[in-house]
């Protein structure tokens, strides 16, 4: 019997890819190591009749670079594959991939269900323009799949999720949710920003749709913000060939390229970012100085059983609450000399920040304290740096308490 041929592992794929599209035809054949960038926005025709007929969707050559581009289309192939879904379009940051998504899901007089926790651009999506826009959403806690089911309506048409949230870490079970969903006839999605697709899959978990805030740990280096979808072929033409043709949050081919340079470290990354988060976490529920530290690796993290099934590992974000309450994370953030004060997150930097204030001051007071934000929350952001320096910055700020 002939031997299967055995998949590539996951690093290697990040590294080689699926298909390289540096061929090119020049003086001398060209095998560049890296996916050129297209910097045009725009692809000549050959003849009149040929613009023409893809225009009429006849032919699938290049036109403009707001509809696809080779190097959009190598992170787009590159991305669809590590998810393992069908197809995949890149976007100019995770809010495009989110509006793109639900435009392409809903109309106005739909619904949404979505876990409680979010980022706190998705919730004001979900609280504040989608209903300007007569889409509403109703935002359940996140942790038990039952309040998806109750919060189904007859015009539900899709379920988003976060999972973990951003920035309480609470898990949704997905495979559960889905049998909910599946039920009804309704789409999932999930933002898996936070895992990657080196940790999670949730197209393997029967999810539909796949998004990425792909600023964070995709791109990694802080230097670039772009999002991603990942799904069904269909699904992925429609949201090209509708909403992105026509609300136009098209990613540039530089920060495609980015992304693309991102993808190959991404394992070795994440593997660094999950040891030293571990050592981080550990450290600081040791602090007499911390009152409660969240993480889904510490066996105190409620759903920590979730996570070691669902997940390949627990990933780099840490939320901890100091004694002192909000003037104790005062004192922190404002004295760590290593860690920067910075949202976003899954650089190679380790960035701190305080989520009621920050990234989810979108929520207002009861809603912060409804879904878990406490005021007195610190999130960080564990980067690559040596661990040992992370923790002695730490330590020195918690010591000014
Ligand atoms: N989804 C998640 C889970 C996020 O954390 C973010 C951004 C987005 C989507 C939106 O992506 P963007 O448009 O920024 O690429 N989260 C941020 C954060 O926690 N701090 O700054 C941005």
């Amino acid at each position: 019997m002939a031997a299967r041929k055995k998949e590539p592992g996951f690093a290697t794929l990040c590294i080689h890819g699926k298909k390289h599209l540096d061929k090119h035809e020049g003086e001398k054949p060209i095998r560049a190591i890296s996916t050129p960038i297209f910097q045009s926005s725009t692809f000549a025709f050959e003849n009149a009749e040929h613009g023409a007929a893809v225009f009429r969707g006849e032919d699938a050559s290049y036109v403009y670079t707001r509809l696809g581009n080779p190097t959009q289309t190598a992170l787009e192939i590159e991305m669809a594959y590590l998810e393992k879904g069908e197809a995949a379009l890149a976007l100019a940051s995770g809010m495009a991939a989110a509006t793109t998504a639900v435009l392409n899901c809903c109309q106005v007089g739909d619904h949404i269900v979505s876990g409680d926790t979010l980022y706190g651009g998705t919730h004001q999506l979900f609280t504040q323009t989608l209903p300007r826009m007569g889409i509403t959403v109703t935002e359940v806690p996140a942790n038990d799949p039952a309040n998806f089911a109750k919060a189904i309506k007859k015009n539900t048409k899709l379920i988003y999720l976060e999972t973990p949230a951003n920035p309480t870490l609470v898990l949704t079970d997905i495979k559960a949710v889905v049998k909910i969903a599946r039920a009804k006839g309704i789409p999932v999605l999930v933002d898996n920003t936070f895992c990657t697709p080196y940790l999670q899959n949730p197209l393997e978990m029967g999810a539909d749709i796949v998004l990425h805030s792909a600023t964070k740990y995709i791109g990694g280096h802080g230097d670039t913000v772009a999002g991603i979808l990942v799904g069904k072929a269909d699904w992925i033409m429609q949201a090209r060939m509708e909403i992105l043709r026509d609300v136009g949050g098209c990613i540039s081919p530089f920060n495609a390229w980015l992304l693309l340079r991102g993808l190959k470290t991404l394992p070795v990354r994440m593997d660094r970012h999950m040891a030293n988060a571990m050592e981080v976490a550990q450290f600081l529920s040791y602090h007499p100085k911390v009152d409660k530290v969240i993480f889904p690796g510490l066996k105190t993290h409620p759903q920590h059983q979730l996570a070691a099934s669902q997940q390949r590992g627990f990933g780099g974000m840490i939320s901890f609450m100091v004694s002192g309450g909000r003037e104790g994370g005062r004192v922190v953030m404002d004295n760590v000399k290593l860690c920067t004060l910075a949202v976003s997150l899954g650089d190679v930097d380790t960035l701190i920040e305080h989520p009621a204030t920050m990234t989810h001051s979108t929520y207002n007071e009861e809603e912060l304290l409804t879904v878990g934000i406490d005021p007195a929350m610190v999130r960080i952001s564990v980067g690559l740096e040596n661990v040992e320096d992370i923790i002695a910055d730490l330590r020195q700020a918690l010591a000014l308490i």
